[in-house]
């Protein structure tokens, strides 16, 4: 698929600062350690409905990842998928009458405009999930002559699935014990009842045609393929084993992100899949998460329509820490335009005080567990002090605006 339009990234003068990052495998904040080549893979769009605040979110966390790797000097291989074949797609096609395809590329589209707009660097891969079916048909074979995977009991429909038990870690990337297990399964996606499965956890890889779906020949006869497959084999086939940061909301925890782990970790024989398992909190709005099946939804690209500013929209979601379930609000949004406006205007004087020192904090914040509460209240201390006692040093300002534009992504 095509990814979207890149921006340049100013370099900014001073030191970086590497970045450390909470693993949800291990419970800790530990230093990424990318090579010249930092690998990513972050979980994309099941494209279905508009782009809500509780993606943006997400995607946004993702780019100051993405960015510190660049201040740090690294070449960022991003890779992110599209879900463009699954259930809820076909369910709101059916719902609106609706071509599948034509929705999923509407939506893909406009999820592509809203990134420009929020100045989100673009992956370097954007793959769909449609496009990389043989390779997803490759993974399952293996999976299959391995004995990772079997066939169901069921000659009408000879669906594949996951053993569970295959490689013997299953549970380590969530840490979740086997009630929240069965709870998170049945909620998002998973069938515990389907008849013929060995134990009720095992994960779908392949769903045999049924009557009215669309459906791909393969060495596996007719079907399609299941979700966490997808992320799996797209992401082996480009970072390989052990890359960087595997990356999604925290609702991707389980069973998602244990199943593309345990998967790819069958196929490979190797551990871990990734280094890191990064989740970002949950955007809420009044009280509940922000999610496409609960409809409470505040649309980026409604909020473009109202002409918002999005450097705006960034630095309202910036305003609460990455890992925190948070609210959505007017307020939040009020206080990031005025923010944004206070910056503006510091950042247009001829001189102010020096902004290294500043720009040495925003760096340290960053670099631990991308802590932008700390790092906006760094910056906003400069910017109260250009305004309030000026300074004589014309560097201030511009330093000052690179690093916000080179390292938050907000162009003043
Ligand atoms: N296509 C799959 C991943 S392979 C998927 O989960 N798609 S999605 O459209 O449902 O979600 C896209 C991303 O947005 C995921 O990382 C998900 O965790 C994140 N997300 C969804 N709702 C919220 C929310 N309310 N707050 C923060 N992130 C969210
Ligand atoms: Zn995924």
């Amino acid at each position: 698929m095509q990814t979207w339009s890149s921006i340049p990234v100013p370099r900014v003068a001073g030191e970086p600062r590497p970045l450390r990052l909470f693993d949800t495998a291990t419970g800790e904040v530990r230093p990424t350690a990318p090579g010249d080549t930092a690998r990513l893979y972050v979980c994309g769009i099941t494209p279905y409905d508009a782009t809500h605040l509780g993606h943006a979110a997400t995607y946004l966390a993702f780019d100051l990842v993405h960015r510190v790797w660049l201040d740090n000097g690294h070449d960022v291989h991003y890779v992110q998928n599209v879900t463009d074949i699954d259930d809820p797609l076909l369910e709101r096609a059916e719902r609106d009458q609706d071509d599948w395809v034509v929705l999923g590329m509407r939506e893909t589209a406009l999820f592509r405009e809203d990134m420009v707009a929020l100045r989100v660097l673009p992956p370097r891969e954007y793959i769909g999930a449609v496009e990389a079916i043989p390779e997803v048909v490759e993974a399952i074979a293996k999976l299959l002559a391995g004995g990772a995977a079997y066939k169901v009991d069921d000659p009408e429909y000879p669906d594949v699935y996951f053993d569970r038990s295959a490689t013997g870690r299953f549970g380590y990337e969530s840490n979740y014990d086997q009630e929240t297990m069965n709870r998170y399964f049945a909620e998002r996606g998973g069938d515990p009842d389907r008849p013929g499965k060995r134990h009720p956890l095992d994960a779908l890889l392949w769903r045999a045609a049924r009557p009215g779906e669309p459906s791909w020949p393969s060495e596996l006869g007719e079907g399609r393929p299941g979700w966490h497959i997808e992320c799996s084999a797209i992401a082996l086939n480009r970072l390989g084993t052990a890359f960087d940061v595997q990356g999604g909301g925290s609702d991707l925890i389980f069973p998602h992100h244990e199943f593309s782990a345990a998967h790819a970790e069958a196929i490979t024989g190797e551990h871990p899949f990734a280094r890191h398992y990064v989740h970002a909190g949950m955007i809420g709005l009044d009280g509940e998460k922000m999610s496409k099946s609960r409809g409470n939804l505040v649309f980026v690209s409604k909020l473009r329509a109202e002409k918002v500013d999005p450097n705006a929209i960034r630095l309202a979601l910036f305003a609460g820490h990455y890992r925190t379930d948070r609210p959505w609000s007017a307020e939040l949004l009020a206080s990031a335009r005025s923010r944004l406006a206070t910056w503006r205007h510091a950042a247009s004087l001829p001189a102010g005080p020096s902004a290294a020192d500043t720009v040495a904090r925003l760096r340290d914040h960053l670099g631990d567990d991308l802590d932008t509460p700390r790092a906006l209240a760094a910056l906003d201390a400069w910017a109260a002090e250009a305004l309030s006692s000026g300074g004589s040093d014309a560097t201030g300002p511009t330093l000052f605006r690179a690093a916000v534009d080179s390292l938050l992504g907000v162009e003043l």
